[in-house]
Order: C-alpha cells, then sequence, then structure tokens
C-alpha cells in the first residue's frame, strides 16, 4: 500500500511522509539520494512523486517510499490521501525563515490526525547557511512531542542518512541497525562550515537538559 498499483519489493518497505511549509528543502532533501531520484514515480491522482530509497542495512536492505508534494503545501494543508497508511515521517522547516518552524506544530496535528503512533523526524534544514533565524537551542517542538530532532543541509548532505536511520531502527525494532554502506548521494552543493555546526549541537544538547519553555515565548527573545 505504500505505492498503489507498484509492484514493491522483497524486503521490508514502508511509506514515508515528508511534511513541512513550502521552500524548507524537501524536494531538495529527497533527491539528494540518487537511486531513488532515478526510479521515483509521479503519481498523477494525488499529485506527488514517490521516491523509493533504499538502504543497505546490517538487518539487510529496507527501502522508505518517500512521498513528496508537488507543491500543495504551499496553498495550506494536505489531503488525506497523502498522509494515509504513512508508516513514518519526516517533519521539514528552515532555520532561516522562523514562520516555517512556527508552522510545526500545525504540520505535525495535520500528520497525527491521519497517522497515530508512527516514528516522526523533526528536521531542521539549511544549518549551511550563516544567518540562521532559528537558533539550534530555540528548536524545543521535538521534545514536547516527543520526536527525533536532527539539524541537516540538504545541500551539503549533512546529516543526510540521519532520519533514516532512525526510522529504520524504530521501523524494525532493532536499537542496533546501523548501515552497511552509504547511500550515494548528489555532490555536494554547499560548503558547511564544520566547527560553528559543531558548537550549534553542542547548544543544542545543552538546551535539552533546561526546561521546556512556554508555548507561547518559543521564538521570542
Ligand atoms: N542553503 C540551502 N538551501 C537549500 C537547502 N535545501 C534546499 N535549499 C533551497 O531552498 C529552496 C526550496 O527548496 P525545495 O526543495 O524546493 O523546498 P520544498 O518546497 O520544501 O520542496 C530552493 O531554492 C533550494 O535550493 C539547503 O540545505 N541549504
Ligand atoms: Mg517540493
Amino acid at each position: 500500500m505504500a505505492l498503489p498499483g507498484q509492484q514493491t519489493v522483497s524486503y521490508p518497505s514502508f511509506k514515508l511522509v515528508i511534511v513541512g511549509d513550502g521552500g524548507t528543502g524537501k524536494t531538495t532533501f529527497v533527491k539528494r539520494h540518487l537511486t531513488g531520484e532515478f526510479e521515483k514515480i509521479y503519481e498523477p491522482t494525488i499529485g506527488v512523486e514517490v521516491h523509493p530509497l533504499d538502504f543497505n542495512t546490517t538487518y539487510g536492505m529496507i527501502r522508505f517510499y518517500c512521498w513528496d508534494t508537488a507543491g500543495q503545501e504551499k496553498f495550506g494543508g494536505l489531503r488525506d490521501g497523502y498522509y494515509i497508511h504513512g508508516q513514518c515521517a519526516i517533519i521539514m522547516f528552515d532555520v532561516t525563515a522562523r514562520l516555517s518552524y512556527k508552522n510545526v506544530p500545525t504540520w505535525h496535528r495535520d500528520l497525527c490526525r491521519v497517522c497515530e503512533n508512527i516514528p516522526i523526524v523533526l528536521c531542521g534544514n539549511k544549518v549551511d547557511v550563516k544567518n540562521r533565524q532559528v537558533k539550534a537551542k530555540q528548536v524545543t517542538f521535538h521534545r514536547k512531542k516527543n520526536l527525533q530532532y536532527y539539524e541537516i543541509s540538504a545541500k551539503s548532505n549533512y546529516n543526510f542518512e540521519k532520519p533514516f536511520l532512525y526510522l529504520a531502527r524504530k521501523l524494525t525494532g532493532q536499537p542496533n541497525l546501523q548501515f552497511a554502506e552509504m547511500p550515494v548521494l548528489a555532490p555536494p552543493e554547499v560548503h558547511i562550515d564544520l566547527d560553528a555546526q559543531k558548537q550549534h549541537e553542542k547548544e543544542l544538547a545543552a538546551a535539552a537538559s533546561q526546561p521546556l519553555p512556554d508555548d507561547d515565548d518559543e521564538l521570542s527573545g
């Protein structure tokens, strides 16, 4: 059911829905995985592109059918058909656009209305940009909702595999699962300052031990 009408594979495969505001980099992100990009299929009735992303793990092959919209999210929420039978999800925001983080709770609510109790990863994309608007320590939504959070940069491939590794472990119930081989990715298009990013990750870890802020002033200051 991950992909209506398409023959599926002999190894475990899961429907992964990607949501988040338009312009956050969802399409850029899924296209990094080159065999998935090569094998993608356009599903006209729902208006989505489905990318089959294969990963070779220490527990065998696993496939994510990544659903990517054709841009409908720019005009409001997505139809239920997009979410139905979703088995895991990525909610993406753009660390250079505050509004895209403010809208994360709406995307989460829409997703959970249809897909109850699925593993979800929150991704803050474009961390290669120097002047980010949403600082690592301001990202707290995942703590309230028990989601995993990763800082990523689709254009530099930074942390590309992290969301998939987390989801693969949850979906297989194998917390020790590793990737046996990295998928072939498109070459990086931007450079990321790894020292600066290490500092951001440190701040994120430090913030995790602080009490959660009130809902209303998450992005103040
Ligand atoms: N600097 C930077 N720009 C990005 C990154 N990912 C995507 N973009 C840019 O953000 C814009 C929106 O990307 P797109 O993938 O179309 O977003 P979508 O609407 O969520 O599918 C494009 O101009 C991308 O080139 C990233 O990691 N870093
Ligand atoms: Mg898109």
